[in-house]
């Protein structure tokens, strides 16, 4: 009886299988070549080897990075050493990247494992951190509090809620209260990897705060970046698998309800909005089945994406940057600063170019 079970549900596997595997390539755009795209004057930043997943600039011009992401399924190119915050000072004629030390007694570094970053400054100036941490494959947003002078993080607090369960980007609106994507549904791998495979769409968008923490909108492929325009009126999201991104309206009681939404033909990644012109960039995969599925000799390559103007009829979108993965792999995040532009990778480099 086991046996016959085990025989239909594999027949059952087998006709999903047929009939996803198309869907799946699309939705992965498996068969997209990288058109290239240059920039004058790129260098590489030196002691980034393992990842710049995400990044931001404050309006000083210093930049935090996420680095050596562990990630299901995904390359790792240090996989036994813990992740860290990197600080890059942007204003540097050529700037170098520090560790930044963390401190406070109740956080394991043995396990650190960031993926998301989002700072939030408050009226005294002090500059809060908070990061999307892995430790154990869990999710939890861990706050810290940057000290500029030690070029530390104090580590204040470990937030962790049923309704944070896969986590993959936030964008803080207070020390305290972000929006998060969940980037899928299920907590077992067996069972996310069929979710992603067949494209179930059930990630999705959570609003936290210490009082109340709500799931505002549900139903992506696979949810990953997500940031608020300068004025705090919209929120963007970026659906990585069907190469979109939404834009929602940001209500006072943090609800959010959808404008608009732009196609892509990349898989786009995280979203970094200019303080000053508002514009999107944009770091995209333009063939997400190299992510998923690493091949030295084959590698993913990276595309950054401009989007202005995008509240109205016409968006303008310029691809600003392309390269096959020859210089820099797996672009997931792009931001800039007094005519510079840093992109980050999933797990391994960091590249800054002159605009
Ligand atoms: C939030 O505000 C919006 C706009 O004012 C309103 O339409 C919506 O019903 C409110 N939702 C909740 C849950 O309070
Ligand atoms: C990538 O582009 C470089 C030139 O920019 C070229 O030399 C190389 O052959 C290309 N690699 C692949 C895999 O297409
Ligand atoms: C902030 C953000 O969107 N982070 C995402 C950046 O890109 C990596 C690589 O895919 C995602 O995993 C992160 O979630």
């Amino acid at each position: 009886m086991a046996k016959l079970m085990s025989l239909t549900l594999l027949g059952l596997g087998l006709a999903l299988f047929r009939d996803h595997r198309a869907s799946y390539q699309t939705r992965l755009n498996a068969f997209r070549e990288v058109t290239p795209v240059k920039l004058l004057n790129c260098n590489l930043v030196k002691g980034i080897e393992t990842g710049s997943e995400d990044l931001e600039i404050l309006p000083n011009g210093l930049a935090f990075i996420s680095s050596g992401l562990k990630y299901p399924g995904i390359k790792s190119f240090a996989p036994d050493k813990p992740g860290k915050i990197l600080l890059m000072d942007l204003n540097e004629e050529a700037p170098t990247v520090l560790e930044l030390r963390v401190t406070g007694s109740n956080f394991d570094q043995s396990s650190f494992n960031p993926h998301g970053i989002s700072t939030f400054t408050d009226e005294d100036n002090t500059v809060y951190l908070l990061v999307v941490n892995h430790p154990d494959f869990k999710s939890t947003v861990e706050l810290f509090k940057f000290e500029e002078e030690e070029k530390s993080l104090l580590h204040l607090k470990t937030i962790r809620h049923k309704l944070l369960p896969n986590l993959n980007d936030i964008v803080a609106v207070g020390p305290e209260n972000f929006y998060a994507t969940n980037d899928h549904y299920f907590v077992d791998p067996y069972l996310r990897s069929w979710e992603l495979y067949l494209g179930l769409a059930w990630s999705y968008v959570v609003y936290y705060s210490p009082d109340e923490v709500r799931v505002l909108v549900d139903g992506f492929d696979f949810a990953n970046g997500i940031n608020i325009s300068p004025d705090g009126k919209y929120v963007y999201i970026s659906e990585l698998l069907a190469h979109k991104i939404h834009v929602y309206e940001k209500h006072a009681n943090w609800t959010l309800t959808p404008l608009k939404s732009l196609d892509f033909d990349t898989l786009v990644d995280n979203i970094s909005v200019d303080p000053v012109t508002g514009d999107l960039w944009v770091g995209c995969h333009p063939n997400g089945m190299r992510i998923f599925f690493y091949d030295s000799e084959n590698p993913p390559g990276s595309e950054v994406i401009r989007i202005q103007d995008i509240l109205t009829e016409e968006p303008k979108v310029t691809l600003v940057y392309a390269e096959n993965g020859t210089v820099l792999q797996g672009s997931t995040v792009a931001s800039v600063y007094k005519g510079k532009l840093l992109v980050g990778t999933v797990f391994h480099k960091a590249l800054y170019c002159e605009l």
